[in-house]
């Protein structure tokens, strides 16, 4: 969408998924409202606003224009891209939740009131979807991604990986952690250098660190023990 010399005009709910170039383009364009736009995947800027002033862009949802480089592009007077009366701004597959967000070109204009986008509408920001390889197109928030039976909207909001089933790769995945309330992200939940999967395979307590290493060290001594009899036993016989 290439607007010239367009004034007082309102540019609102649209879906520009051009694919190719441009999302909105405003040039030699004032006093217009951008609002509440989803711009998805151009190869340029989502929203460029060259020699145009007093412009109001608020509540668009930018994702992946400008091939991952900065979404917008503003070089004019007194452009708006956030509301202080609203304390809102705009929505950004680069933005992980930071308030401030730059847009290029020489106006220098900041989002002050930035947020995550979230395309697909499924409580899972585009940002985590693109760094952990979940469809930031589809709602797979109730999916399985690594089949360790925690959802993905689950491991989200617990800090766990969805594309790795045991997170903290200690030998237990992460739904078996989540029931024995070890901590998934950290190996060695109580700290006695013995991690938690060898807790669990030896008997021991993954809570307490004062025994576990002695229970860790006779366990393995009974197991060499017993290949050790099975050996003789096999000699003698
Ligand atoms: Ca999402
Ligand atoms: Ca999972
Ligand atoms: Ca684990
Ligand atoms: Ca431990």
């Amino acid at each position: 969408m290439w607007f010239i010399k367009s004034d007082f005009s309102l540019f609102e709910n649209n879906i520009v998924n051009f694919g190719q170039s441009y999302g909105i383009r405003l040039s030699s364009c004032n006093n217009n409202s951008i609002i509440r736009n989803v711009i998805f995947n151009n190869s340029k800027y989502g929203i460029s606003v060259s020699l145009s002033n007093n412009n109001t862009i608020l509540e668009n949802v930018f994702v992946l224009n400008n091939n991952g480089s900065i979404q917008a592009y503003d070089d004019g007077l007194n452009n708006s891209w956030y509301s202080n009366l609203e304390s809102v701004g705009n929505f950004w597959s680069d933005n992980n939740g930071s308030a401030f967000h730059l847009i290029d070109g020489e106006s220098g204009s900041i989002d002050i009131f930035a947020n995550y986008s979230d395309y697909d509408k499924d409580s899972i920001p585009d940002y985590y979807e693109l760094e952990v390889g979940l469809d930031i197109t589809i709602n797979d928030a109730n999916d399985d991604l690594d089949g360790d039976g925690l959802s993905n909207f689950e491991e989200f909001t617990l800090g766990t990986f969805p594309n790795n089933p045991d997170s903290d790769d200690d030998g237990l995945i992460d739904s078996v952690e989540v029931d024995l309330t070890t901590d998934p992200m950290f190996n060695d939940t109580d700290n006695d250098d013995l991690i938690d999967g060898l807790e669990i395979q030896y008997g021991c307590d993954p809570f307490s660190n004062d025994t576990d290493m002695i229970y860790f060290l006779r366990s393995l001594s009974n197991l060499v023990f017993q290949e050790k009899n099975k050996d003789r036993e096999l000699l003698v016989s």
